[in-house]
């Protein structure tokens, strides 16, 4: 075998004992291009309907599952300290016990993970680049939106609130009706909080990846069912003068989730997180750089 073959054999090699041992995400390529990013009637962050071009990348197919990120932990030994924020009405709490792998709610391999952190996520993009010789990072929020849009101007793929439940994992009716019982928590800081759409998606919380109806680049749940962190910076600190950034102290996250209502699930809509803490709504998808 010359030095070709042996480089070619020895990548192969390679490929085989990542698809064997790394339960890694299914990835989209997409082509990039020039798209129509945020909108002139939604809030204030949102604004201006502006051109974005973004070059091409690789997108997971599907949110990053619990299977996925548990590979990850557990090669890792992962400690969660800090507990996983959840909502109990108008508070906002911490529950130390609540991890990524017990989040509060049923869940199987193929749940999005949430209760994860900004910092986790990063960690574990920078863990399976080095499994996978790739890298893998978050999506900006322009890739995130680019991607979500799949080439539409609309606010999402439904114009008509009672399909919602075809294309996302929303708060549905199941949810509502789970809330209304006292069975369930709600975030009643929300406006239109006890709102749903006007259908039924079947779960109350977080739902297996994939179970819903794809959007034109073949891309399941980007909107609804866990909210997606990105690279993107919600919010800075600023300096003394109020000029210079000086850190960011609110990732971006983009979709919305399991618990929101109209207005709030639209590909334009903009949720944030604090880079160090978890929260039961708030997971992640992962882009992958294209050579
Ligand atoms: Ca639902």
């Amino acid at each position: 075998m010359n030095a070709y073959g042996a480089a070619a054999a020895a990548l192969l090699l390679s490929v085989c004992a990542f698809a064997r041992t790394v339960p890694s995400p299914e990835m989209i390529d997409l082509p990039g291009g020039t798209f129509r990013m945020g909108s002139d009637s939604g809030g204030e962050d949102e604004k201006p309907l502006r051109e974005v071009t973004v070059g091409p990348f690789a997108i997971g197919r599907y949110e990053v599952t619990v299977a996925e990120f548990a590979a990850f932990a557990e090669a890792v030994n992962l400690k969660q300290d800090g507990g996983c924020r959840y909502y109990a009405g108008d508070q906002r709490l911490s529950d130390p016990a609540r991890t990524f792998s017990n989040i509060g709610h049923a869940q199987t391999a193929r749940h999005p993970v949430v209760c994860v952190s900004y910092d986790e996520a990063v960690r574990y993009a920078a863990w399976l680049s080095k499994q996978a010789s790739a890298r893998y990072r978050l999506p900006t929020e322009a890739e995130w939106e680019y991607a979500a849009r799949a080439g539409t101007l609309d606010e999402a793929q439904w114009s008509d609130p009672a399909l919602a439940c075809l294309y996302a994992n929303v708060s549905d009716r199941s949810r509502e009706a789970a809330v209304k019982a006292g069975r369930f928590e709600n975030n009643t800081n929300i406006p239109n909080a006890f709102s749903a759409f006007p259908c039924v998606d079947g779960a109350i919380a977080t739902a297996a990846v994939g179970g819903r109806i794809a959007n034109a680049f073949g891309l399941y749940d980007m909107l609804g069912n866990a909210w997606e962190m990105t690279s993107g910076c919600f919010e800075f600190e600023k300096d003394a003068a109020g000029a210079a950034t000086v850190k960011c102290l609110r990732q971006a996250a983009r979709g919305g989730s399991w618990l929101l209502s109209p207005p709030f699930i639209r590909y334009a809509n903009r949720g944030s997180i604090q880079h160090d803490h978890r929260n039961f709504t708030i997971g992640f998808r992962l882009v992958r750089e294209l050579q």
